[in-house]
């Protein structure tokens, strides 16, 4: 896998630059309280790894959700290696007829094999991350059970289930919850590293447990990326082509929609 335990606290996760970069520049930024703290690079067996804070470390049994935040999960990069290069993934076939048989067009199926963007557009579709900004990819929960069967989970209403059952209905957890995402949106909005950077792939981790702590962090900045001074994004203006927008603050407003109604009035 790409984690390592790490000793006291702290995980080794496998070695990305653009990981590296963004965790190093967060440590001074706003957003610091929202990421896990980052120690540099260490080496195990020849591999180096980023040694970061493991969140789960103060939670006593928790029950862990993993939301891709944004509207686009690939970097427009992915676009343009497509068209200049394109390299056939069968792999990505392969998962894409795994979920729905009917999915790939007739040339796709010719070649038994599609281009990276197309794929990751149509798990964009298929999930909730075309429509509302984010996606939930997994729910491990206090008791043991684990699920990360969300490919299809896209409307308003099958979000909120999966949310429903992720706090096991505890009003008070929601609420907690919808108040750190609420500050995070705050933060984000003023925050200088996340108006210089397009955000893709990234998630939001969300962590409770029995005890009624409740908190989320940002993680996962492999496809994080500084953009060209003087642009700057506010991500939420749609995303055409050029404009490296990622619809992470959009999809954040979704999720804060999408807990608010949940609460009784
Ligand atoms: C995966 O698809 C995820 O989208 C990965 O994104 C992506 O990695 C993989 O692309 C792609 O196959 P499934 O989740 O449907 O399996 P993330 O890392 O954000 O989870 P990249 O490389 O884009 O980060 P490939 O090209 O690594 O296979
Ligand atoms: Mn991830």
């Amino acid at each position: 896998g790409s984690f390592q335990a790490g000793e006291n606290g702290k995980l080794l996760k496998k070695y990305c630059e653009c990981e590296q970069l963004c965790l190093q520049k967060l440590m001074h930024d706003s957003l610091r309280p929202f990421v896990p703290g980052y120690y540099g690079i260490v080496q195990r067996d020849n591999q180096d790894y980023n040694l970061m804070d493991d969140l789960l470390a103060d939670f006593d049994s928790p029950s862990i959700m993993d939301c891709k935040m944004g509207s686009r999960t690939y970097l427009e990069e992915e676009l343009v290696k497509a068209r200049e290069r394109p390299k056939l993934r069968k792999d990505m076939y392969e998962k894409m007829v795994a979920v729905d048989p009917s999915a790939p067009t007739p040339e796709e199926r010719a070649q038994q094999a599609v281009l990276k963007p197309r794929y990751m557009q149509w798990r964009e579709t298929l999930s909730s991350t075309a429509t509302l900004g984010f996606r939930i990819e997994g729910i491990k929960k206090a008791d043991g059970t684990c699920n990360t069967n969300f490919k299809k989970t896209k409307h308003k209403e099958q979000v909120m289930k999966a949310l429903e059952d992720f706090v096991d209905g505890n009003v008070q957890i929601l609420k907690s919850y919808l108040q750190k995402l609420q500050e995070l949106r705050g933060v984000l909005e003023h925050s200088e590293f996340f108006r210089s950077h397009e955000v893709v792939g990234s998630s939001l981790l969300f962590v409770h447990d029995c005890t009624g702590r409740a908190r989320v962090w940002m993680i996962d900045f492999g496809k994080t990326v500084p953009v060209q001074p003087p642009l700057t994004l506010d991500h939420r203006t749609p995303w055409v082509e050029g404009n490296r927008e990622d619809g992470y603050l959009w999809g954040l407003d979704n999720l804060i929609l999408i807990f608010s109604s949940m609460l009784p009035a």
